[in-house]
């Protein structure tokens, strides 16, 4: 006790958000002592949904609560290995007046019985006929989509239909950990995300390992009061209790805060996964209030993320195959263009404009022979006169060098970011210093060609110090002077270019060198 560390902007990713030794009351967390299913920490908020108080209930077995019938049944799935197989549980549990019908939703972690108890509501008994075949319709439109953008317009359209939460949307993870909203259906009235940029920090470290291990979490009404957890004196001795599988966990105060920032009344959020990692989440958000999701509901959603995992990998395949198949072809009609003509400097930078969409540049510039011939968006002659100067003043090492950093390793080049933040530079000989050069603009420029979807509002505002437009605003502070990265892909089709010139120039002295002799 006193050392509790007090969560705030500049130790998020210290918080420790598996053990907040409280929970969210809208269910009950019992955790029990097997074999005897002896209740040893309890919420705190029993006397609403169980009709006792929580002092009362520690202490006692699970079976005093429940109906004579269904002691047997409970007590077997409960201590069962695979107890998760049969979440949720039915159980009547008589609190106070009347009985109620609960979900029991047990998992087991380190050596101890967890059972979550969410009251049913009469409305909500999805038939499990009903389920299996909104299931199936689901998979067979996620299977079908022709790509990765498809895959994800699916999924948020499935999740939203499954759910009715105003906004779903999905993030991606760049491998910084920031994210981009790549898709989005929501309520008209609500305010668009899609394409918009965040920071990694806000969702931090902690939170993205602990979402790797647990698909899903909701929290149904943000502005709850935490139900704190209660322990027989032998357990409260054993330490804080691990909650990273509990449904009903209680979540961070920034991140609420944050939720309630956006005017969200309830979140939720499915991980999606790729090889283990984290590769993005579909996000839930309700701007009308809170909003419940009942279990078969949420396990649906599970489903749709884990189908969605499964077909990335082969959509964004797909779409890689796709690039490659340009780039061979649009390599193809380069190398003819090249052979063809006396200056094939010149020539690259003809239009039609295909020296860039061979790397998906904006700009490039070739310099031949002390002659520089430009395409697109470049610096000034001056400028790429200073670049190439700099280039072959480096140490010769790489043929094709490359970044979507020019500033860090080219400090002069602050003049010209807005067209050259990224630059491919192939190199062509040793001594002439002979270069094809790409350029790409500082990403925040091209955001906002591509047509910001989003018109900011003053984000010096204190009430947007944690807001998602705010987020947007420090990413694109994080990312100034940088570009889009370069893709694999796109540096090989340089490499390959290179080689294709080199082999021409080689060629053509050869012929020189006969018609001499
Ligand atoms: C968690 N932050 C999250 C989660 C999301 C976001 C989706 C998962 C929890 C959930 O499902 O609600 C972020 N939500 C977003 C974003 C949008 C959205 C970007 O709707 C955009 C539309 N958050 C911050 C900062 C901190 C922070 C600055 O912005 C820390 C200082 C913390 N976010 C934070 C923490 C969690 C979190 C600690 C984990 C919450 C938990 O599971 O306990």
């Amino acid at each position: 006790a006193g050392t509790a560390q007090v969560a705030d902007l500049t130790n998020c990713d210290k918080e420790p958000i598996h053990i907040p030794g409280a929970i969210q009351p809208h269910g009950v967390l019992l955790v029990l002592r097997e074999p005897a299913l002896i209740i040893c920490q309890i919420s705190e908020n029993t006397e609403a949904l169980l009709g006792s108080r929580a002092q009362e209930l520690l202490g006692r077995s699970l079976d005093s609560l429940l109906p004579a019938s269904q002691v047997a049944s409970t007590r077997a799935s409960l201590l069962s290995d695979r107890l998760q197989d049969n979440n949720p549980l039915k159980l009547t549990l008589h609190g106070g007046d009347r009985e109620r019908l609960f979900n029991g939703i047990a998992h087991r972690h380190q050596g101890r019985l967890f059972l979550e108890l969410e009251p049913v509501a009469e409305s909500e008994s999805l038939p499990f006929f009903g389920f299996y075949h909104q299931a199936r319709g689901a998979m067979s439109r996620l299977r079908d989509a022709k790509d990765l953008r498809a895959l994800c317009e699916e999924g948020v359209r499935e999740v939203r239909r499954l759910t009715g939460f105003d906004r779903v949307i999905i993030y991606r993870f760049d491998p910084d950990w920031n994210g981009q909203v790549l898709a989005e259906d929501r309520l008209e009235t609500a305010d668009p995300y899609m394409g918009l940029h965040f920071p990694a920090s806000d969702i931090p470290r902690q939170a993205r390992e602990l979402y790797v291990l647990n698909l899903l979490r909701i929290i149904p009404a943000v502005d709850y009061v935490p139900a704190r957890i209660v322990a027989l004196p032998e357990e409260a001795a054993q330490g804080p209790l691990d909650m990273s599988f509990c449904v009903l966990r209680s979540v961070s105060p920034i991140h609420l805060e944050y939720l309630r920032n956006m005017g969200a009344g309830s979140s939720m959020s499915i991980s999606l996964l790729q090889e283990g990692r984290l590769w993005g989440l579909i996000s839930c958000t309700h701007m009308s209030g809170s909003k419940y999701v009942p279990y078969e509901v949420r396990t649906a959603c599970e489903f749709v993320g884990q189908f969605m995992s499964s077909f990335i990998s082969s959509k964004e395949g797909h779409e890689h195959y796709d690039q490659r198949i340009r780039t061979k072809s649009i390599q193809g009609r380069l190398l003819e263009r090249m052979t063809r003509v006396v200056d094939f400097a010149a020539e690259l930078c003809q239009s039609p404009p295909e020296l860039l969409e061979l790397t998906g540049a904006t700009g490039a510039a070739v310099y031949f022979n002390g002659r520089m011939t430009i395409i697109g968006k470049a610096p000034e002659d001056e400028q790429l006169q200073g670049l190439i100067r700099w280039l072959s003043s480096q140490p010769a090492s790489q043929e094709v060098f490359s970044t979507n950093s020019l500033l860090r390793h080219y400090p002069e080049s602050e003049g010209f970011k807005d067209v050259a933040a990224g630059l491919i530079a192939a190199s062509m000989s040793r001594g002439r210093h002979n270069y094809v050069l790409w350029f790409r603009p500082e990403v925040v420029q091209t955001l906002e060609w591509g047509g910001n979807p989003h018109k900011l509002v003053d984000v010096e505002d204190d009430q947007l110090r944690l807001h998602p437009r705010k987020s947007f605003a420090l990413w694109k502070e994080t990312v100034r002077g940088k570009s889009l990265p370069w893709k694999d892909y796109e540096l090989e089709a340089a490499r390959e270019l290179r080689r294709n010139i080199i082999d021409i120039v080689l060629e053509r002295s050869e012929e020189l060198l006969k018609l001499n002799t």
